[in-house]
């Protein structure tokens, strides 16, 4: 079949009443199964409540230096994925953030108008500056480029997972100084987290959350994994060496694995608890193994068919940064004026 993209998908969503959701993710590898809980599978829904934009942050990948051919591939991956899963680029906004200069325009005025000790407070920042003494200067500025992609579209609602609270929250924060000191320009985002799955955590350790770019492939199960794959990391998910499937406060990877269970089956703790009485951990995670490859199994068959097809692909990057660029350039505009730059 040969995609086509429907001339409704213009920026049409922009003119509706719906509240306005801004959401990005970040090429910087295959998506894992704490993208697709925590972000992902709850962005196909908002489509149905919100007018929603989504960007792939291909700006936000290099603050970890990456190979052109990775970055070239990850984002073609990244973009067929997303659509794999059921984001629509005729009832949402989808672009790439590199194809918007109004991003990078947006995020210099703001982090001119932000403290160097702001930045530094930035946990992400601090985690992600151990583990690479050579960072560049792009991974300490990131939250007010961040913060620019969210402000630029007047959003309502930011749905992330919890780790991203502190970025939402400077975000409001440079919004809300930019406000009071040069009048009222951009409107004030709330974050928005799924109600269950905000964070998964690694499967190797439960203490960190489950990251793509961890360099222990054991921590974290791909959308792309095959079913072999995930049965096999699943099984060595660090547990405990208790056997009742139970969520107690303080067994950090049986609870990471309740809450992946409860996130795909719809079912609360308790129902999990009773359905495995008296079976133990291995039934749990053969089980557990068993709802994951089913719930990626059509997404996987949708992004091997998706990947061949290049003129969508390309027409839905063209389409996707103009639309985008007409939505943000008056707000840029507005920004720059209110700073006192020359707005012809
Ligand atoms: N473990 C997680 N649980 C729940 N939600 C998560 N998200 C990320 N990890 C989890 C959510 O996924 C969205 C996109 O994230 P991103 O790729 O832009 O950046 P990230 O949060 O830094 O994700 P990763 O996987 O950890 O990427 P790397 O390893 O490159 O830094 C966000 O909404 C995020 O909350």
């Amino acid at each position: 079949m040969i995609e086509k993209l429907t001339d409704s998908s213009e920026i049409s969503f922009a003119k509706s009443a719906r509240r306005i959701s801004f959401s990005a993710i970040q090429p910087s590898g295959a998506i894992t199964l704490g993208n697709y809980l925590g972000a992902v599978r709850s962005w196909t829904d908002l489509q149905r409540t919100h007018s929603c934009i989504f960007a792939i942050a291909d700006c936000h990948a290099v603050t970890v230096p990456k190979e052109p051919h990775y970055l070239r591939s990850s984002v073609r991956n990244l973009l067929a994925t997303l659509l794999a899963c059921g984001i629509s680029p005729d009832e949402s906004l989808l672009f790439l953030q590199s194809t918007v200069s109004h991003h990078t325009q947006l995020g210099w005025l703001l982090e001119c108008n932000t403290q160097y000790g702001e930045l530094r407070r930035m946990t992400q920042f601090k985690s992600k500056s151990q583990q690479n003494e050579n960072f560049g200067v792009g991974l300490f500025t990131y939250p007010c480029l961040m913060a620019a992609d969210i402000l630029l579209y007047n959003t309502d609602d930011v749905p992330v997972g919890t780790d991203q609270t502190q970025h939402v929250e400077f975000a409001r924060n440079v919004a809300q100084r930019f406000n009071s000191r040069f009048g009222e320009t951009f409107k004030l985002p709330e974050p928005m987290f799924p109600k269950n799955g905000a964070k998964i955590m690694s499967l190797t350790d439960p203490s960190r959350k489950m990251s793509k770019s961890s360099d222990n492939s054991s921590s974290y199960i791909l959308l792309c994994d095959h079913a072999d794959l995930i049965v096999q990391k699943i099984k060595g998910a660090v547990t405990d060496s208790g056997n009742q499937i139970k969520y107690i406060e303080g067994k950090g990877g049986l609870n990471n694995l309740i809450v992946i269970y409860s996130c795909l089956s719809g079912l609360s703790f308790e129902q999990i608890s009773f359905e495995f009485e008296g079976k133990g951990y291995g039934t749990f995670k053969s089980r557990l193994a068993e709802i994951i490859v089913s719930e990626f199994e059509p997404i996987q068959r949708e992004y091997s068919r998706l990947i061949e097809c290049a003129d969508y692909l390309e027409t839905c990057v063209r389409r996707g940064a103009e639309s985008a660029r007409k939505l943000a350039q008056p707000m840029l505009e507005r920004a720059m004026y209110a700073m006192g730059y020359w707005v012809p």
